[in-house]
């Protein structure tokens, strides 16, 4: 009987790199720096791809929950480092919804601009304010399909009430977008599982139409 449930698990090593729950980032620049050092950590143990995230109380500026791509190791292409550390912050909060009424404002700080996926999701879990390091010119440089985006993304989450914040840090998240395409890590786009299968596809001779589906 298969089992009706997903679980996401971040790595092991994440717990002894986090700060003290009660430990304050007070500056947007402290904050990045402890999400850079996360997709640091990530690239060098070889947990998952070059990007880290981490929703932080954006009353206190304690930490609420970090996140780190593990799209290989999990084996979901939905476990970005910013839909982990959405989730995270979900449960920790026990709500869908980090913008519930009475509850201080969430913020997420991503090592790199969200891709289109994640940008989809930050409107739907209630984060208030979402900055990040390098650009989305800056993940594709390293190989990575960042889906279409409107180009305007920033001003389309600012029309909704999402305040953004550009370029904090941007150098220090491209070096590691670059040590990781230097070290020869995956990268596990879909566009190129499908740009194969469609290689495939036009090299195989053309069914007749009429002959169906079977595989032969
Ligand atoms: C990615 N882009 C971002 N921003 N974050 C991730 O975790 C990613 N994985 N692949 N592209
Ligand atoms: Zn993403």
């Amino acid at each position: 009987m298969p089992e009706f449930r997903v679980a996401l698990a971040l790595p092991r090593w994440i717990a002894a790199a986090l700060p003290p729950p009660d430990a304050r980032f007070p500056s947007l620049e402290e904050r990045m720096d402890l999400v850079i050092r996360l997709a640091q950590e990530n690239v060098r143990r070889g947990t998952g791809g070059p990007f880290a995230a981490a929703v932080f109380d954006a009353e206190t500026h304690r930490l609420i929950a970090p996140g780190v791509n593990v799209v290989v190791s999990q084996r979901c292409s939905a476990a970005h480092a910013e839909i982990l550390a959405i989730m995270l912050a979900q449960r920790m909060r026990q709500s869908h919804d980090l913008a519930a009424p009475g509850r201080p404002a969430c913020e997420l700080v991503a090592s790199a601009a969200p891709c289109a996926m994640c940008l989809g999701a930050v409107p739907w879990s209630g984060i208030r304010r979402v900055a990040c390091a390098a650009r989305d010119e800056d993940a594709r440089a390293a190989g990575f399909d960042e889906g279409d985006k409107p180009t305007d993304w920033p001003q389309a989450l600012a029309r909704r009430g999402i305040v953004v914040v550009e370029d904090v840090r941007r150098g220090q998240a491209v070096a590691v977008l670059a040590e990781y395409a230097r070290g020869g890590g995956p990268i596990y786009n879909s566009r190129s599982a499908s740009a194969d299968a469609h290689a495939r596809s036009s090299a195989r001779p053309r069914r007749r139409s009429g002959v169906g589906t079977r595989r032969s």
